[in-house]
């Protein structure tokens, strides 16, 4: 779209949401208009005949604005409805020229602007951030040879191996068709009916039921390209590619009461907390990495490299780290950027590559089609937000609805000769430059048929589990009971019990006596499941980045407080890079005990400790006193305490911890030894601390 080269005195061009802007007027000259530009004397006041009369039809201004109204909402998307998304970059750090000729894989050190969106993907848009479920992870990157999109999600495998089954595995999971709940949760009827009946899905299950369900912050998750891929070179030879983002924050989980009370104190916990971020310059990273392999290694694998419900074990095929991604910019219009925003698999600059994975074959043509409906128009592509914006994009398509383009000349079609290319006779293809497709051979009989090598569904679900640290398996096998409990058919819940029993039997064990029902046999496996090597690089516990970088402090003052207590744990926990909120009975602050005022981020009903990695409660005796009588009060301590989170205390605070339930542990420390000695507690959980404050299965 032509931009206007003369800014008019007293106007400015509207921030673009990708390249495209318009004229709004600023300072004095900014006034009201219409959208045809027709300037609003009364934007109060609807037209009348007289003070109390009826409207008028003729009031165009009132028309226009109820109608635009009218139609602000598009179709939330089927999937991943809720999410939220932020500007930023992707930098190579290692060419992979040798692998592939797209540019961005191969100019060390360029800089590519991406735009990346995290999701939920059961709720709605105006569901809450913290359900059980997987999260989205999609990067659109605008590279110089067309938008790359890489549509990922926080875990590497995926419900089912052929995209036929997609349409049932998400009515399943989404609210029950006569009753419409429940919102953005699996633990129900529906759901579990299609995954006992689905086996393939066991190891996705495993996944599912883990704490990376739960994830702390959307700073705080992996991402995976889940699909294998391929890389081409500038020969044309294929490389299998798997893609990854690592967190530079480490991948942290909160715990399944926690996330349930979060989304009560803060339905937008982690829109909010990405934002702020953002906001603050502590911009999120991600190592980028990839596992290439070649047609034979391909071939040598115990499973299909073309099966979406297995990974690649990290131990056999370690993750090269070759690039970096950096969000440091918020987005400016939710609608316009994060709402728009269309991501597409088909999306893939020449040297990337499609496999034949069944579900990705599938994804190809879905989203591309899902963008039609909520966007509404073939030229979803001319959005800003979706526009190739590292290079031009010219072709001979033409007109069809919200065209915003006015291509020149008479060549709406190739070949022509009316002029030379690039003049008169508009684009030509680019052999040599432009997108080629792997010749890979495909000459088989059409069928109706699942590979033969997809039918082991238990190895990697064993692999999982059996990989996880103790602590990992009592919450995966304690989040199997919570979702089976919600399950009202006995027959559904046996049939997933007869399953586990073939990821391992003492996980089914556990689950049935946590639901307290008789353990059914195990369901025939298509194939045996066989043992792997257990993959440490599966755990999240035990490997929390040493430090509270990226994390929050709550701490809970009163009138009376001792100020240099509350500037010690500040101080000391800013210094790592956390951010600390003073947390009050009461919104306009304290008076400290040496007479200086304290002014409060939050009030304490509103800033539960849910929302804090770590807390401290610095109080007055007076103060104590007080807090004993408000339940919010014993709440943020006995929270934190079956949170396993650090508590750091004055002495003052001993009733509440008592009254709070608090038993002291290593996690619980009193600040008369220095902020100091708060520190090693707060940058992780105190998982000793879980025997003693939940029953696990
Ligand atoms: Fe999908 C959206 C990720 C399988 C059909 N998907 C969507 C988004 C993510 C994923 C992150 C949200 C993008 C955004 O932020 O706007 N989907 C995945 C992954 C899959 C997967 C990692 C398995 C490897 N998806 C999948 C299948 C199908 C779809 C098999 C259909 C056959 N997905 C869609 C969709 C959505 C979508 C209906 C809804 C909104 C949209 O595309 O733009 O086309």
């Amino acid at each position: 779209m032509p931009k206007s080269k003369e800014e008019p005195k007293g106007s400015k061009l509207s921030a673009s949401a990708g390249g495209e802007t318009h004229q709004v007027a600023s300072g004095p000259d900014a006034r009201l208009t219409t959208n045809h530009g027709v300037p609003v004397s009364d934007n109060q006041n609807s037209l009348k005949a007289g003070a109390r009369g009826p409207s008028l039809l003729e009031d165009f201004v009132l028309r226009e604005k109820i109608q635009h109204f009218d139609h602000e909402r598009i179709p939330e998307r089927i999937v991943h409805a809720r999410g939220s998304a932020a500007h930023g970059y992707f930098e190579l750090t290692t060419s992979l020229a040798k692998y592939t000729r797209a540019k961005v894989l191969t100019e060390v050190g360029k800089r590519t602007e991406v735009f990346t969106r995290f999701s939920t993907v059961a709720g709605g848009a105006g569901s809450v951030d913290t359900p059980r479920d997987v999260r989205g992870f999609a990067v659109k990157l605008y590279t110089v040879e067309g938008n790359w999109d890489l549509v990922g999600n926080n875990i590497p495998v995926f419900f089912i191996q052929d995209a036929i089954k997609f349409p049932d595995l998400i009515h399943a999971v989404k609210m029950e068709a006569d009753r419409g709940y429940p919102q953005a949760a699996s633990a129900h009827d529906t759901f579990w009916d299609f995954i006992g009946l689905m086996p393939e899905a066991t190891h996705m299950i495993m996944w599912a039921m883990s704490d990376r369900t739960l994830p702390r912050s959307l700073r705080m998750m992996k991402g995976f390209g889940v699909n294998t891929f391929r890389l081409l070179n500038d020969k044309d030879e294929a490389t299998f590619v798997k893609f990854h983002w690592r967190p530079k924050l480490g991948t942290q989980s909160t715990c399944w009461d926690e996330a349930v009370k979060i989304a009560g104190a803060d339905p937008d916990y982690h829109r909010r907390d990405l934002f702020d971020a953002i906001d603050i310059g502590a911009f999120p990273e991600w190592e980028f990495g990839v596992q290439l392999l070649s047609q034979e290694e391909a071939d040598a694998l115990p499973f299909d490299i073309l099966d979406a419900t297995k990974l690649i074990p990290e131990e056999l095929y370690p993750i090269q780290v070759v690039g970096r991604m950096v969000l440091d910019r918020n987005p400016m219009n939710f609608f316009a950027e994060t709402e728009q925003a269309a991501f597409l698999p088909t999306n893939m600059p020449p040297g990337i590559d499609v496999s034949e994975d069944p579900l990705l074959q599938g994804r190809l043509f879905s989203y591309q089609d899902t963008q039609l409906s909520r966007l509404g128009t073939v030229n979803f592509h001319q959005i800003p937000i979706n526009q190739a914006k590292g290079c031009p994009f010219q072709n001979m398509q033409r007109d069809g609805h919200m065209q915003m383009q006015a291509p020149a000349g008479r060549a709406n079609y190739e070949p022509n000769s009316l002029g030379q290319a690039g003049e008169d006779g508009g684009p030509r293809e680019d052999p040599q430059g432009g997108f080629r497709t792997a010749a890979i051979a495909a000459d088989g009989a059409k069928v109706r048929l699942r590979a033969e090598t997809f039918a082991d569904h238990y190895s990697q679900a064993r692999l999982f589990f059996r990989s996880q640290t103790e602590i990992e398996q009592a919450h995966l096998a304690s989040a199997l009971v919570f979702e089976l409990s919600k399950v009202t058919f006995a027959h559904v819940r046996e049939r997933v019990l007869a399953n586990l029993q073939n990821v391992d039997a003492d996980l089914a064990k556990r689950v049935a006596d946590g639901l307290n029902v008789a353990l059914p046999k195990a369901s025939a496996p298509a194939v045996a499941p066989s043992e792997m090597a257990p993959s440490p690089a599966l755990r999240i516990v035990g490997k929390y980045p040493p430090s509270l970088k990226g994390r929050a402090v709550g701490v809970l003052v009163t009138d009376g407080a001792d100020g240099t207590v509350v500037a010690n744990v500040k101080a000391a926990a800013e210094a790592e890079g956390a951010s600390v909120k003073i947390v009050a009975p009461k919104i306009g602050g304290v008076k400290l005990k040496d007479g200086k005022l304290l002014a409060a981020d939050g009030q304490l009903a509103g800033s539960p400790s849910v929302i804090f990695d770590a807390v401290a409660l610095v109080l007055s005796e007076a103060g104590c006193a007080e807090l004993m009588k408000e339940s919010a009060a014993t709440d943020f301590v006995s929270n934190a305490f079956v949170h396993l989170k650090a508590i750091g205390f004055t002495a003052e605070a001993q009733a509440l911890l008592d009254k709070a339930g608090v038993v002291p542990d290593d996690g619980v420390i009193d600040l008369k030894a220095g902020a100091e000695a708060f520190l090693p507690p707060a940058r992780t959980r105190q998982w000793a601390r879980e025997p003693g404050v939940r029953v696990l299965a």
